[in-house]
C-alpha cells in the first residue's frame, strides 16, 4: 500500500463520517474483503435451483436459466460488516423479492412474517419479511456490472446495505445477506440463522451497533 492511498483512505473516511454515512465503530475500506465460514461451493448450472418454501401457497423451484429471465433491479448502497469494515457506493444488480411477489410468482400465506435465507454448505441467516421487502435488500447476481465472483457469492447472494439519505429503511450488518443463496423459507415465527445462533445479534441494526447478543 502506498502512502498516497493511506492518506486517501483516511480522507475518504473523514468525509464519510462527516456526512453521516459511517455507523458507530466502523472504519472505511477501499478493498472488498472476503468473509465467510467454510469453503467456496462449486456452481453446477444444471443442478442449481432457486427454491422457495414454507408459508407460501405453492413451493417454487427455478432453474438458473429461468432465474435469469426475471425482471431486474439495480441498487447502490453502503455495506457494513460486523467486523467493523464499511465499503461505500457498491452497485448490485439482481432480482428484488418485492418483484417476485408483485409478479405473483411467490404467493405468501398471510402468516408469513420472517424469512430464512438458505445457502450452500449450510449457511443461513434470518430477517423479518418487512426488511427483505425494502429497497436495500436484493437477490443479487451482479456486482459493479459483472457477475459476482465465486468468493463473493456466485451465482446468487442476498445483499443488504444502507442507502444514503434513506433513514426510513432499517439496515442490518452484511452477514444478513447469504452468499451462494439457493433458498428462501418463509416462516410464521422467527428462527435464527448460522451467526445468530452463534451469538450475533438477531436484529443487527448498524446504527444501534447491534453486533452481538
Ligand atoms: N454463505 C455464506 N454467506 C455469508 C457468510 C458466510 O459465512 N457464508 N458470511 C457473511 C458475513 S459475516 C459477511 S460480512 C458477508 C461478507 O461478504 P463478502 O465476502 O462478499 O465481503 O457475507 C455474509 N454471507
Ligand atoms: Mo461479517
Amino acid at each position: 500500500m502506498t502512502l498516497d492511498s493511506v492518506f486517501r483512505r483516511r480522507e475518504n473516511e473523514r468525509i464519510a463520517r462527516q456526512s453521516g454515512r459511517l455507523p458507530p465503530g466502523q472504519s472505511l475500506t477501499e478493498k472488498f474483503p472476503v468473509l465467510h465460514y467454510g469453503m467456496v461451493p462449486v456452481f453446477d448450472p444444471d443442478a442449481w435451483r432457486f427454491k422457495v418454501w414454507g408459508d407460501v401457497e405453492q413451493p417454487l423451484a427455478l432453474t438458473w436459466q429461468q432465474f435469469n429471465q426475471l425482471p431486474r433491479s439495480t441498487i447502490t448502497m453502503d455495506l457494513h460488516c460486523v467486523t467493523t469494515w464499511s465499503k461505500l457506493d457498491t452497485t448490485w444488480e439482481g432480482v428484488s423479492l418485492r418483484t417476485l411477489l408483485d409478479m405473483g410468482l411467490i404467493k405468501l400465506l398471510p402468516t408469513a412474517r420472517y424469512v430464512l435465507q438458505h445457502a450452500e454448505h449450510g449457511y443461513s441467516t434470518n430477517l423479518p419479511l418487512a426488511i427483505m421487502l425494502q429497497e436495500n435488500f436484493l437477490l443479487a447476481t451482479h456486482f459493479e456490472g459483472a457477475p459476482i465472483t465465486p468468493d463473493h457469492g456466485y451465482p446468487l447472494r442476498g445483499v443488504v446495505g444502507a442507502i444514503p439519505g434513506r433513514d426510513d429503511l432499517k439496515t442490518p450488518y452484511l452477514w444478513k445477506g447469504a452468499k451462494w443463496l439457493y433458498g428462501l423459507e418463509f416462516m410464521p415465527a422467527d428462527r435464527m440463522g448460522f451467526w445468530e445462533r452463534a451469538g450475533y445479534h438477531n436484529q443487527a441494526d448498524i446504527w444501534k451497533e447491534e453486533r452481538f447478543a
